[in-house]
């Protein structure tokens, strides 16, 4: 596919702040197909065979951004198979989470419409995480690698949010409320731009 033929919405905020959980009512409520970058790599990760498996592993136990090149080439062949069932409108969830990835993606993939930030403290977002790891079976869902994630979205990913406010192309959303109390408000700010 071509740059021109899709359309690319970035959804990112730290680790356990609801990016997923508010995609899923988006994708309820707009044509839109979620693609998370960090689902994307657990996929890879459990597939036979993945030369990557054990790094990725890895990588995600520490809270550490993979290499670029292989989170880009599974969003792409992500991509690539939604566009052939004819879908082209993307929310690409917790990615890009370094400056290095979104400066790729956007020269090889194509150009974000927008960044849609999801904002919260870190403790409401600690506790959200230790809830959904009594259940969740994640790798990273324990204080420890909890903590790293913390880290890493404070010295890695914020630079990237930031990068995209200097450009006038972040919406910013509190996400301490209820899931439906912030998906009013995501609803609000965003829904004329999801045509
Ligand atoms: N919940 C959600 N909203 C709530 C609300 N308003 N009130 C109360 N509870 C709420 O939500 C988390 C939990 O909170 C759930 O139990 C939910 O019910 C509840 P969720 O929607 O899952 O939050 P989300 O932001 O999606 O959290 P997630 O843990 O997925 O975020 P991360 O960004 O940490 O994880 P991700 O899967 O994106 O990445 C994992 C790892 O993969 C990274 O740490 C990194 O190592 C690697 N990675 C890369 O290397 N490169 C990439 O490009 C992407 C990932
Ligand atoms: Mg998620």
């Amino acid at each position: 596919f071509t740059r021109d033929q899709v359309k690319v919405i970035f959804v990112l905020g730290g680790p356990g702040v609801g990016k997923g959980t508010q995609c899923a009512n988006l994708v309820r409520d707009f044509n839109y197909v979620h693609l998370s970058a960090g689902d994307l790599l657990r996929a890879e990760q459990a597939r036979e065979g993945s030369e990557f498996g054990e790094l990725i592993s890895t990588y995600i136990r520490e809270g550490k951004i993979v290499p670029q090149e292989i989170t880009i080439a599974l969003l792409k062949n992500a991509m690539t198979d939604e566009v052939k069932k004819g879908r082209s409108k993307f929310l690409i969830d917790g990615f890009p989470r370094k400056m290095d990835q979104a400066v790729k993606f956007e020269e090889d993939v194509a150009v974000s419409e927008f960044t849609l930030y999801f904002d919260c403290t870190e403790d409401v977002m600690l506790m959200r995480l230790l809830k959904r790891g009594e259940t969740s079976g994640r790798a990273d869902d324990n204080i420890e690698s909890i903590k790293k994630r913390f880290k890493t979205f404070v010295e890695t990913s914020m630079p990237v949010i930031e990068y995209y406010q200097g450009k006038n192309k972040v919406i910013s959303v509190p996400c301490e409320k209820s899931k439906e109390e912030v998906y009013e408000i995501v609803k609000e700010q965003i829904s004329d731009r999801m045509t």
